[in-house]
């Protein structure tokens, strides 16, 4: 499995931009958490209610009774390095490589790549769906900013692949400038483990007070020392400006461009700074 999707990010068509010439992501981390893990419930008073468990989504797209344990596989693409560089060099907006990334890398290879995986699964004869693509799966306004119904950070968190930042991104071996992708099945997969003490472990900021960088690079203000402010980084980051701007770089405006300042040109953008840090 892990080999079966490393070769897919390797080979598939849609990770290449002839526009860039060169790769939009790099080769993935892949992982799995236990899909009866206890945190997945816990997870309804963490996120809400709404936020659905293994056993639901597996409930959801076979039928009930149908649910017999399994593992959730938890994929992070690490975005690659000319993206990232160009990145690097902003202040007030996504570049154009991060807004074709945006389009191209994120809306269109990540369903790809979902789809590969669950086909590989149930080629196997066994069951598989990805969250992102069933037909409940939904994003829903609070009064603190969006909540999706399946959140792959937190499912990553679960599977033992980073933690979060104080800006709210996660942050994996790989850094936080990547992607992330989940999958569902019935397969018994060995479980990876949580080693971070706590949920925001590999954010320096929350555990040694001594960063804050990504504070500084947000262009709306929207990252402070008490954290982030879902609503403004919404309102930057798919508002009118960002769709013009993706249409102008040759993306859909339909993506927006992102932003993704507050991945890049920071000291965990493409590596866990908690590592060997003093
Ligand atoms: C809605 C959404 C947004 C919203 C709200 C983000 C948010 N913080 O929730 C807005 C529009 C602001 C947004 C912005 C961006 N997004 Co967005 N977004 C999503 C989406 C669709 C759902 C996120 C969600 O529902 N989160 C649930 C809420 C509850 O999570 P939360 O508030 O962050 O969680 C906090 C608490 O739960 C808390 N917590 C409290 N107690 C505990 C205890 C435990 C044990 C744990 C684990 C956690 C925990 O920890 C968290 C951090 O404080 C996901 C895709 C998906 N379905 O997962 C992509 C996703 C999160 N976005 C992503 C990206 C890349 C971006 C942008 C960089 C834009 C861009 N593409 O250029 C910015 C970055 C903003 C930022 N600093 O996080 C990536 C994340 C990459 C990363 N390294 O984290 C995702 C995963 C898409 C993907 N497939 O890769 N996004």
């Amino acid at each position: 499995m892990i080999e079966v999707m490393k070769a897919f990010v390797k080979e598939s068509p849609l990770n290449w931009s002839d526009v860039l010439q060169g790769p939009y992501y790099d080769e993935p981390i892949i992982q799995f958490a236990s899909a009866d893990d206890p945190l997945f419930e816990e997870y309804k008073s963490i996120i809400g209610p709404g936020h659905a468990t293994p056993k639901e989504l597996i409930e959801r797209s076979f039928g009930s009774g149908t649910y017999n344990g399994g593992s959730v596989i938890s994929i992070v693409l690490p975005i690659h390095e000319s993206i990232r560089k160009a990145n690097r060099q902003q202040k007030e907006r996504a570049s154009r490589e991060w807004a074709l990334l945006r389009t191209f890398g994120d809306e269109y290879f990540l369903k790809a790549a979902r789809i590969h995986l669950t086909d590989y699964i149930i080629n196997l004869g066994r069951l598989a769906a990805a969250p992102l693509d069933a037909d409940w799966y939904g994003i829903t306004s609070t009064d603190t900013g969006p909540i999706s119904n399946w959140s792959e950070r937190h499912v990553a968190y679960a599977a033992g692949l980073g933690t979060f930042s104080l800006n709210d991104g996660f942050i994996s071996e790989k850094g936080i400038a990547i992607r992330l992708l989940s999958v569902v099945t019935d397969l018994q997969l060995p479980s990876d483990p949580r080693s971070a003490a706590t949920h925001t472990g590999n954010c320096l900021l929350c555990s040694k007070g001594n960063c804050g960088v990504c504070i500084t690079r947000c262009p709306v203000q929207a990252i402070s020392k008490n954290g982030h402010d879902k609503i403004a980084c919404m309102k930057f980051v798919y508002g009118q400006g960002s769709r013009e701007w993706a249409a102008q770089s040759g993306g859909e405006a339909t993506s927006g461009a992102g932003c993704g300042l507050c991945q890049t040109k920071v000291p965990c953008e493409s590596r866990n700074p908690m590592r060997n840090a003093k």
